[in-house]
């Protein structure tokens, strides 16, 4: 269909939709980026969902029951922007439309998460807003099995991009999402056959309804731009019982110069053809002003949810008193008050008993625990649920048909697990965590750089954390991981030495609201070095001092994780040939950093030599050894320089030379005087 025919067969619709198409040129216009083609293209889309089926109410973008809206292809802002304002969106003001990509402005480049309420996630990275839909779309099933239809009934839409599809983590998310029938996931194309370099055909010749299809998905195949189609393809996916996908044949940039073509994709900044492209769309106002009637049908549309909300409220009322305050807990992230107790009275037990263990499994000991006193909490691996051990007898496996279930089979999908994890935090209600090898951090990164960037306590569970994973050889090894995971901001990277760290860390991560948790766990035994018992969380200051110098301070021996009981042995050694060593675990730097100084001085105080330990790269180290007080003449690493290899996990440790002789000798040297620049570091 022309636009001519389009306007003239529904011009109410057509000028809705033309206040999305103009407020993005202008947009573009005025900051000179962005991506003008994709809101312009899915306009009409989005005025239909909105209108007809989108349940929220504009002034309350809080209210726990509405449907979410995901663009997953967040590079078309302003499509989400000018809905917000249109509806009348408290916090998406024309002013922030006119302030597109500024600094401080709430709508920013992409959808930022953390900007606004009515921002439901954060996406821009491609693929992400589809994986996240699913955990979105499973936190809904989920919740409404445990609170009921009348708390939680709600669906999830999402509009994605050639670019979301041709993402690898889309086939993931499709993947979880066909098999687990999440019927209330629907999914728009932009089927318009352009990206940045061209046409599709450049790089693509997917079949996406087959695909889609062979996934488990119903799939429908409509002209994106006839508002009869759209109603019509929503209302029949919301009536089928499996995920829908609706291919919307749209032209990129309509009615613009560009249309059609991959110019349309990006900042369309040329005023002539800007002002060519609103006669078309018989747009007549000047920027950024939306005529009053258009703008007041808008506002309509904005409250259309009102009475829900309003009836929803009244339902929330009606339950017990009891019942309303657990919602609220639930939805508000908060970890019940039993936590503490319950940690503290296990790591009684551990130190009184001192067992000999993994950390995966010390996890798993923590978790049967916690698990039956938080509700919240929904475990899941990513096919390694027995190496990874994070699942836990009272959790039951969430299906199709046991929505009950708080266990998730991910399968093989570490990156569209770690996205529908952020999805399920996102979404509320849920406290995601999932386990799979260490060195996969690798293959969940991009879904755990977003779980930091958006400010979700999504939890990582990696055990198999360093050679001492032995015979799978290099490939299986992380080494780099530790530092990688370090690096990213606002993330706390825990690598507990023993069962009673391994609790404390567990009870910090379930206390976040606003930080991502890396777990980094061992495969192989270690032995229990909290002996003594303390109810203080020693791992929420980040390091502390777990054994002291006998005699004069000589050196002080910095490990995490399994290498804490090498740091043990060679304070030891050094004890017996009178050099007074102190051992300070270190689970979590980022904890510590964030110490006093005083603390932090008393942990690490300058003079006495330094040595750190840790099966993995130095990368990082230096901060400590002589950045903190530290003299770079007085301080030595003991760790990996390289990739591993495959053989028993002792044979390793000796070859790399990661034993409590080898730290015994490094602070001989050092005490001596005999500090050598290591090329390797
Ligand atoms: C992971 C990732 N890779 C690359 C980009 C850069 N990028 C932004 S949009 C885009 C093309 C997307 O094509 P499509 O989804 O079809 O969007 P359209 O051009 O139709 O608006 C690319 C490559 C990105 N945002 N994310
Ligand atoms: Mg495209």
């Amino acid at each position: 269909m022309d636009i001519e025919t389009l306007k003239a067969q529904n011009p109410d619709h057509w000028n809705k939709a033309a206040a999305i198409r103009a407020l993005t040129l202008d947009a573009v216009a005025a900051a000179n980026s962005g991506h003008s083609g994709m809101p312009i293209g899915m306009a009409d889309v989005a005025t239909v969902l909105y209108e007809k089926h989108l349940k929220f109410d504009a002034a309350h973008p809080g209210w726990h029951d509405r449907d979410r809206f995901i663009l997953s292809a967040g590079h078309g802002s302003m499509l989400l922007y000018s809905l917000l304002y249109l509806v009348g969106d408290p916090e998406i003001t024309l002013d922030q439309v006119k302030n597109f990509r500024q600094w401080g402005a709430k709508t920013a480049g992409h959808p930022e998460n953390f900007l606004a309420q009515a921002i439901e996630t954060t996406t821009g990275p491609l693929g992400q807003g589809i994986a996240n839909s699913v955990g979105f779309a499973m936190a809904e099933e989920a919740l409404r099995a445990r609170f009921g239809k009348k708390l939680v009934d709600h669906y999830t839409y999402v509009i994605a991009g050639d670019g979301c599809l041709m993402e690898g983590v889309s086939h993931e998310a499709i993947g979880i999402a066909g098999r687990q029938e999440l019927s209330k996931l629907i999914v728009f194309w932009d089927n318009n056959n352009i990206t940045i370099d061209g046409t599709v055909e450049l790089s693509d010749r997917t079949d996406q309804v087959a695909r889609f299809t062979a996934a488990g998905w119903h799939v429908q195949e409509i002209d994106g731009h006839n508002p009869a189609e759209i109603d019509a393809a929503i209302t029949a996916a919301k009536a089928d019982k499996r995920p829908s996908m609706i291919a919307c044949k749209t032209h990129i940039a309509l009615g613009h110069a560009a249309q059609d073509t991959s110019k349309g994709h990006g900042a369309l900044t040329n005023a002539d053809q800007n002002a060519a492209a609103k006669a078309v769309w018989g747009w007549t106002t000047g920027p950024f002003e939306v005529p009053a009637d258009i703008k007041s049908a808008w506002e309509e549309i904005g409250r259309r949810g009102t009475a829900d909300r309003v009836e929803w409220e009244a339902r929330l009322a009606d339950m017990s008193d009891a019942r309303q305050a657990e919602f609220a807990r639930t939805m508000a992230g908060e970890a019940p008050k039993k936590l503490s107790s319950t940690i503290k009275a296990l790591k009684k037990q551990i130190s009184e008993s001192a067992p000999k263990l993994a950390t995966r499994k010390s996890s798993e000991m923590v978790l049967e625990v916690v698990n039956p006193i938080l509700p919240e909490t929904f475990g899941g691996s990513a096919d390694l649920t027995g190496s990874n051990n994070t699942k836990t007898g009272d959790l039951g496996v969430f299906d199709v048909d046991n929505r009950k279930g708080r266990y998730m089979y991910w399968g093989i999908r570490e990156h569209g697990m770690a996205s529908a994890m952020n999805g399920m935090a996102l979404h509320g209600g849920i406290r995601p965590y999932g386990g799979t090898f260490m060195c996969f951090t690798d293959y969940a990164r991009p879904a755990m750089r977003l779980s930091a960037l958006m400010q979700v306590p999504t939890v990582y569970v990696m055990t198999h954390d360093s050679i001492g994973l032995g015979e799978d050889g290099p490939t299986h090894q992380p080494v780099e991981h530790l530092a990688i995971s370090r690096a990213t901001p606002n993330t706390l990277v825990f690598r507990p030495a023993d069962t009673v760290e391994t609790a404390e860390a567990w009870e910090i991560a379930f206390t976040q609201t606003k930080t991502p948790s890396v777990l980094s766990l061992t495969r192989q035994n270690l032995p229990t070095v909290r002996t003594e018992h303390k109810t203080k969380n020693l791992t929420a200051q980040g390091a502390y001092v777990l054994a002291d110098a006998e005699g004069k301070r000589q050196a002080i021996l910095m490990a995490t994780g399994s290498e804490v009981e090498i740091a043990m042995a060679a304070r030891d050694i050094l004890h017996a040939e009178g050099i007074g060593t102190r051992v300070v675990s270190m689970p979590c730097w980022e904890l510590f950093e964030e110490q006093d100084e005083a603390y932090r001085k008393r942990v690490l105080p300058g003079g006495p030599v330094r040595v750190a330990v840790e099966a993995g790269i130095r990368f990082g180290w230096d901060r400590w050894l002589y950045g903190e007080r530290g003299k770079r003449e007085k301080s030595g690493f003991v760790g990996m320089h390289g990739f591993g290899a495959s053989a028993p996990a002792e044979t390793l440790y000796e070859k790399f030379g990661i034993t409590a002789e080898a730290v015994a000798q490094k602070v001989r040297d050092l005490v001596e005087g005999r500090w050598q620049p290591d090329p390797r570091a």
